[in-house]
């Protein structure tokens, strides 16, 4: 009988010792590993609608209706997706002592996060086709299908989606006038760079908030031509090398190392320029070179009359967005 009161004791020991070992909780989760929002898929149809709606208003040429026109499209769209929306107006003058009427269009995502991301592009087009191959369409205006519209297209979207889910950190995303009314290829009147970038010029030096800073940025231009690559230009690896590589191997990561591609590409003057140089937020230029270009270091049809709809490829749109998204999804 003792015997068996021992070994009945001895059982329900070991049972109570097992339950309570089942019973002990499981560690913690580690509180200082934030969640991160899943990275939203980059939609290249939405992003083609939003190129072609700024396409059919015609040339966004400064002081055009067709300009002012595109202006209202743009901050009503960004006013669907936030509250924040800034239109940021001025005078400036150009190249001719022409006086543009210029529209900086800010949007700004959880603008009370401290860690924010500039997100941008110019939505101008080009007075003149001045690289036109025929002489005689050398003053027409430019459509700018791809040079202007490609990258806001590209932003659009990514707007709509920050709308959707919103990603760790703070973003602001500037649509910049007057990127593209410098001086004509044969003009006697070139007095250096700084006749382009004329809107960016001035939002660097008076940002629509006093002290405006950024973790980085990253620029879109020319972002949706068929056949597109991507060679590292050189201000953005000067001013923003960490930036530079942080994109390109989100991209690689991504699968698009086609595109995005390590070789070295030339010093382009463009809105980057102006926010890391005057702002001094390192900022790179996603824009597609190309050495083998029959139009400078360019696109074929850059500054003629043929940079129409037809040279976009949705899928170059996706390429650029989505590893956007990668890289602002994963930022925080
Ligand atoms: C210069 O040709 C000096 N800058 C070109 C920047 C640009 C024009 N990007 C698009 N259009
Ligand atoms: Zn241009």
């Amino acid at each position: 009988m003792n015997k068996l009161l021992f070994f009945v004791f001895i059982f329900i020991l070991l049972f109570t010792v097992g339950c309570k070992r089942k019973e002990k909780p499981a560690p913690p989760e580690p509180q200082t590993v934030e969640q991160k929002v899943a990275v939203p898929a980059f939609n290249a149809d939405s992003a083609f609608g939003f190129v072609r709606a700024q396409v059919d208003f015609g040339p966004r040429i400064p002081n055009t209706e067709a300009h002012r026109a595109c202006a209202r499209y743009l901050a009503g769209k960004m006013r669907q997706y936030t509250p924040d929306v800034i239109e940021q107006k001025g005078k400036v003058r150009a190249y001719d002592g022409t006086v543009l009427n210029f529209n900086n269009i800010i949007a700004s995502f959880r603008p009370g996060e401290k860690a924010r991301v500039l997100l941008c592009a110019h939505w101008d087009s080009r007075h003149i086709a001045d690289h036109d191959p025929d002489p005689a369409l050398r003053k027409t205006p430019v459509t700018g299908a791809n040079d202007g519209a490609s990258g806001v297209g590209v932003l659009i979207e990514v707007a709509r989606q920050l709308s959707l889910a919103a990603p760790g950190i703070g973003v602001d995303i500037i649509f910049f006038d007057a990127e593209d009314y410098g001086p004509p290829e044969d003009s006697q009147i070139r007095s250096g760079n700084d006749f382009w970038g004329l809107g960016s010029q001035y939002w660097a030096n008076n940002p629509h908030m006093p002290g405006y800073t950024a973790r980085f940025g990253i620029l879109l231009d020319m972002v949706g031509a068929a056949g597109a690559r991507f060679p590292r230009e050189a201000f953005s690896s000067y001013y923003a090398p960490d930036i530079h590589n942080k994109v390109w191997n989100k991209a690689h990561q991504a699968g698009f190392g086609e595109y995005f591609i390590y070789d070295d590409g030339g010093l382009i003057n463009d809105d980057h320029y102006y926010i890391n140089k005057i702002r001094r937020i390192p900022t790179i230029d996603i824009i597609h070179l190309d050495p083998n270009s029959t139009n400078g270091s360019f696109f074929n049809y850059w500054h003629t009359t043929e940079d129409t709809l037809d040279k976009i490829d949705p899928y170059m749109l996706k390429v650029v967005g989505q590893t956007v998204l990668e890289v602002i999804y994963e930022e925080g």
